[in-house]
């Protein structure tokens, strides 16, 4: 049972047992993902010295690469997860292909495989706007014992253990699932613990709020034309309001709270839409349906889509339940 103001630590461990495949790897993994982004977060946050501590590229006074911070975090997220000895394989937006991890010659032991993009939004960094982090997080599928093949990587999110994100903004907020609901986590920087300070957060079935780029009206199919047309109209109780940060966590985070539905589908631009199906778009369906909001390409729930390439891209239509589906209509009638 979860209380309020509890650290993540204590609800990872009373909530284990209620994890199907409990072992205390997940929790370790849980756990490692805390520190990285801890360790992220203290980093991001400095981001806005760069003219004190130089910006990528540069050497700062160690004489050290200053790395671009989504190099950075991509790498602490790699490498804490791999010295903590709990997976098999990482993928990651930084790399073109998967990691098979080996550490400590374990022999391949490890059973659970991470993707993850280690800075979403990094290009909002220089203009101090919030960022985020994206994992989820499966069982590999093949045998333990052996490296891992793209096969572990390459899973529908509907097999998806675990998923969540950290959004780096006002505060630093840790929002995830293990398939049993969705908790938010609050860092309080002052003691370096997240604390649980939104415990089974809920999308409201319906919101007044759309987050579209709307630069690209021109360029979309008709029926996203359409419905946020029929989202600008005066009729009724409307009209909604149109809110947009460019940072997917950050978007997705507020219409969870408040009710709203972010978009980024297909354009003439972008055939496939822009977001990645593997580490963006499943990890943030998973927690939206745990959250009873929706999550589809604009036809087909992103859950049940069968995943052909590691950094593949799909439309992406998210939110809540209600807006979801009046969306799905607009494109079925277009
Ligand atoms: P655009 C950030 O690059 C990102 O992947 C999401 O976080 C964000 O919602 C989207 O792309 C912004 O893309 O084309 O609207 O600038």
């Amino acid at each position: 049972m979860s209380r309020k103001n509890q650290t993540l630590g204590e609800f990872i461990i009373e909530n284990q047992s209620s994890f199907k495949y409990t072992s205390g790897e997940l929790s370790r993994l849980i756990n490692s993902i805390r520190l990285a982004a801890k360790v992220v977060n203290h980093e991001v946050n400095k981001a806005g010295l760069v003219d004190i501590i130089g910006a990528a590229g540069d050497t700062n006074i160690q004489g050290e690469d200053q790395q671009k911070l989504d190099v950075y975090a991509n790498n602490k997220f790699i490498q804490t997860m791999t010295k903590r000895n709990i997976v098999c394989g990482i993928a990651s937006e930084e790399e073109d292909d998967f990691i098979s991890i080996n550490s400590q010659d374990e022999n391949h032991q490890n059973k659970y495989v991470v993707l993850i993009d280690p800075l979403d939004g990094s290009s909002n960094i220089d203009v101090n706007v919030s960022v985020g982090t994206i994992f989820s997080i499966y069982r590999r599928v093949t045998p333990v014992g052996t490296p891992v093949t793209i096969d572990d990587f390459l899973q529908k999110g509907s097999q998806q253990v675990a998923a969540g994100y950290v959004v780096y903004g006002t505060s630093t907020m840790l929002v995830y699932t293990t398939g049993d609901g969705v908790n938010g986590f609050t860092l309080n920087p002052a003691i370096g613990s997240f604390y649980l300070s939104h415990p089974n957060m809920q999308f409201p079935e319906d919101g007044k709020i759309y987050s579209v780029n709307e630069g690209n009206y021109t360029h979309f199919p008709q029926g996203i034309k359409n419905y946020i047309k029929y989202c600008q109209l005066e009729e009724g109780d409307r009209p909604y309001t149109s809110r947009y940060i460019g940072s997917l966590v950050s978007d997705f985070h507020r219409n969870m709270i408040k009710g709203g539905i972010y978009l980024y589908p297909k354009s003439s631009l972008n055939s496939n839409g822009k977001l990645r199906l593997l580490y963006e778009c499943n990890p943030m369906a998973f927690i939206a349906e745990q959250a009873n909001g929706k999550a589809s390409d604009g036809f087909t729930r992103i859950m049940d889509i069968k995943p052909t390439e590691l950094h593949q891209r799909v439309p992406f239509i998210c939110g809540s339940k209600n807006m979801v589906e009046k969306a799905e209509e607009f494109m079925r009638n277009a």
